[in-house]
């Protein structure tokens, strides 16, 4: 099922969509390396001994730095494959047609179907789509390391403005609390004005290898899930963005195929005709060409 509704959205999406069980989705993103995959096994640990049942959904954006990421993750997972309530799911940038944005929340939906209470994504921080997918998560942990500007080096790829809650993971190695303080500073500084959400999520030390700060990063999820979705009108608010959002999503990656010959190219390119003979204005075509997609 996941397949045909990640290869075919259209066909899967109107089936799987429209029943209300709910899972807690928490992305978890970060530079390559910074330790996500190995934070989510341990993370996997901690909800299975509470007894919950754990999807996971990996992103591999299929750039160079994480080509060979995959395999890793398999095989640091792998402890997990005999355990019916652990269900790991790899997804790559190639073979989605509409793009991983539309892929990874329909993959997320049919984990929710399954049963899943928790389902935690994964996904480098890297590029925009990597950024926007973990955005949409009810959750996000920005992963950074100790180390001189890695939490400015986050800054810079737009990811520390996602954050929910921070892991300052690899805690064993020197510069923890430069690092720290560091992150408090950013957090600090942005609320000076208008404080936007991440100014409040706090900073959690880690050290995945060996599930160091894991109570405390379990607490810190939970507080900050009650903080931002704990009154139902939070929920629900929170709810509409991410529709709002993945209506773009699926609108944007429609044009794309419109561009690339897809459905109605043949018309986008007989309307183009018309606006450029000035018979018709591009504000027209485009109604038209929206009326018959649908
Ligand atoms: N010293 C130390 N090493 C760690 C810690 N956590 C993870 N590592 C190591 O860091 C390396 C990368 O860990 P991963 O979990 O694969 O990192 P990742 O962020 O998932 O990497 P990509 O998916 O490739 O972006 C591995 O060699 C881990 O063993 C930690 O807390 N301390
Ligand atoms: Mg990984």
């Amino acid at each position: 099922l996941l397949t045909v509704a990640e290869q075919s959205p259209g066909l899967v999406a109107p089936l799987i969509w429209g029943t209300d069980n709910r899972a807690r989705v928490i992305g978890i993103t970060g530079a390559p390396g910074a330790g996500k995959s190995t934070l989510t096994a341990a993370l996997i640990d901690r909800f299975r001994a509470d007894g919950r049942r754990v999807g996971v959904v990996a992103v591999d954006p299929s750039s160079p730095i994480t080509g060979g990421a995959m395999l890793g993750d398999r095989i640091r997972m792998a402890r997990h494959t005999l355990d019916v309530g652990v269900f790991v799911r790899s997804l790559a940038n190639r073979g989605h047609p509409g793009g991983l944005s539309i892929a990874v929340p329909l993959t997320v939906r049919g984990l929710e179907l399954a049963g899943f209470d928790i389902v935690l994504v994964e996904t480098v921080g890297v590029g925009q789509v990597e950024v926007e997918i973990a955005g949409n998560a009810d959750l996000v942990v920005v992963v950074i390391n100790p180390g001189w500007g890695d939490g400015i080096q986050a800054n810079k790829a737009g990811i520390l403005e996602i954050a929910d809650v921070f892991v300052v993971n690899k805690a064993d190695r020197p510069g923890i609390q430069e690092t720290i303080a560091e992150l408090r500073g950013s957090q600090t500084l942005a609320s000076a004005m208008a404080p936007p959400r991440w100014t409040e999520a706090p900073i959690v030390a880690t050290v995945a290898t060996e599930s160091l700060g894991l109570e405390e990063l379990m607490l810190a999820l939970a507080s900050r899930f009650d903080a931002l979705h704990g009154r139902p009108q939070d929920a629900a608010r929170h709810r509409s963005h991410q529709a709002i959002r993945q209506l773009e999503t699926v609108l944007r990656s429609r044009v794309e195929a419109l561009r690339s010959g897809g459905d109605g190219a043949a018309q986008l390119a007989e309307l183009a005709t018309q606006v450029a003979a000035r018979r018709l204005d591009p504000w027209s075509a485009a109604d038209e060409l929206l009326r018959s997609l649908t």
